[in-house]
């Protein structure tokens, strides 16, 4: 059934609707299945998205009708179709009356994921009104607090040092302690692996006492406060308050230092609330793991990583990975520094719609997947700034010296982009730095070739 008649109007203007301040606006990429028209199927997602099915239905009244999702935009050769979406469509708590990620979802990229007359819909931008921006919850924490933390400025406080406990799984408590000890003798900060949590050969209650302890040794032995984000992702609401608590009382003086971590893509915007309205003093670490089965370039249904992270700062993450941007081992390319924009900025362009954020806090862009020092210069060339969270893993405890020359290889790596310095002329001066080109052979061939003669390395 032909709907466009009800659920589009391409005469609609984007600037009224923004100047109206009314709808919540969605780009998508859409191909509609073989025998559907464009324009039909495009109707169609906006009825299955707002107020409509597959059929009229002998309900509706002239109330319905004026919260219908409509179509504005309709480009089947750019295969491109924008959604205005009326405010008052989206669910608002009975609590405290703001409004929530997961009617987003399950309106804008819900039922019209699955239907038979349409081949794919990807979601690749929105636009928040302000008055819809205003009943999100936002971060409470950000990198600012980080820096205090660290006794540097509260603004372009550059740089914090960091990395995942490695290997992935397998380590029981000592072990997992003295890695983290042993890092954080040279970086500022280190994140559970999205998978840690208390695993029977790890448990929670013997391995965070450990952790407490390895970071005050690390804090006199260094002189300088430590951070760690500690992962309270569980399927259940009661678990996660149970571990935070349980982990906030384990640092006692040290609370204020111990982000929480939550494998927010496959937990679900309610684990990422749960985080951030029972734990609002706690940085809010929001690791995507999983993310890739919707945001992939190679899918073409869901929402891309751009959408993603997005989403996220509405939600309140203080900080969200946005991939490596080309320079990691994830998927990603170098254009994708407009997530860290979109996200760090007040004011930003989006793919498809321009976002003012009216002073909502700004979600850190947190950078993971393959990087070490070598990596390091090129990606803050492309991103065009150091102020962010990295967390190498494998460019730490990959460093042929130490986990802490790993650490100080990495902060250096900041340092030389910030001077502007050759890399290979810089490593003549910074040991550390220096041996990250062979401990990761492979990528010191590829990035600057001819290294071996130029530092004096024969084997
Ligand atoms: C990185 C990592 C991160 C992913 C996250 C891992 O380890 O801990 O979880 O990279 O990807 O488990 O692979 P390495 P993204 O530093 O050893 O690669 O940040 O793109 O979501
Ligand atoms: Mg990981």
């Amino acid at each position: 059934m032909d709907q466009s008649a009800r659920y589009a109007d391409l005469s609609l203007k984007e600037e009224d609707l923004i100047s109206g301040g009314n709808h919540v606006l969605v780009a998508y990429t859409m191909q509609p299945a073989a025998g559907y028209g464009y324009l039909e199927v495009a109707a169609h997602i906006a009825a299955e998205s707002s107020t409509g099915t597959n059929v009229e239905v002998c309900t509706t009244d002239d109330f319905t009708k004026g919260v219908d999702a409509i179509v504005y935009y309709c480009n089947e050769a750019e295969g491109i179709i924008k959604i205005a979406y009326p405010m008052d469509l989206f669910d608002r708590n009975i609590t405290d009356g703001r409004t929530m990620i997961v009617s987003f979802l399950t309106l804008c990229i819900g039922n019209n994921q699955g239907m038979g007359d349409c081949a794919n819909l990807q979601m690749q931008d929105f636009y928040m009104p302000p008055r819809m921006l205003q009943l999100f919850d936002g971060p409470q924490k950000d990198i600012s607090d980080m820096w205090r933390i660290l006794g540097r400025p509260v603004e372009d406080g550059g740089y914090i040092a960091g990395t995942i406990i490695k290997p992935k799984l397998g380590l029981r408590p000592e072990p997992f302690a003295e890695a983290a000890y042993q890092f954080w003798l040279g970086g500022d900060f280190i994140k559970n692996d999205e998978p840690q949590g208390n695993q029977v050969f790890c448990p929670m209650k013997k391995v965070i006492p450990l952790v407490v302890d390895a970071m005050k040794r690390a804090q006199d032995e260094t002189g300088q406060a430590k951070l760690f984000s500690a992962n309270i992702t569980a399927d259940c609401h009661d678990e996660m308050i149970a571990r935070g608590e349980y982990i906030l009382e384990q640092f006692g003086p040290d609370a204020d230092k111990c982000a929480f971590l939550v494998d927010g893509y496959v937990g679900g915007p309610g684990m990422v609330t749960t985080a951030r309205r029972h734990f609002a003093g706690q940085y809010l670490h929001y690791h995507r793991a999983g993310h890739g089965a919707v945001t992939s370039p190679s899918s073409k249904r869901g929402y891309t990583a751009f959408v993603l992270g997005k989403m996220s700062r509405l939600q309140g993450a203080s900080g969200i990975h946005v991939g490596t941007m080309g320079f990691g081992k994830m998927e990603g390319g170098a254009d994708d520094r407009i997530i860290a924009y979109m996200i760090e900025r007040d004011s930003a362009d989006g793919p498809f719609f321009h976002q003012e954020w009216y002073g909502m806090k700004p979600t850190t862009p947190i950078i993971s997947g393959g990087m070490n020092a070598l990596r390091l210069p090129g990606f803050f060339e492309n991103l065009g700034h150091g102020n962010v969270i990295n967390t190498s893993g494998g460019g730490s405890y990959g460093h042929i010296d130490s986990p802490a020359a790993g650490a100080t290889s990495l902060r250096q790596a900041y340092d030389c982009w910030k001077q502007g310095a050759d890399p290979i002329e810089y490593a003549k001066e910074h040991k550390e730095f220096a041996r990250a080109f062979e401990s990761f052979p492979g990528d010191a061939d590829r990035i600057f070739p001819g290294w071996r003669e130029k530092l004096g390395v024969h084997k």
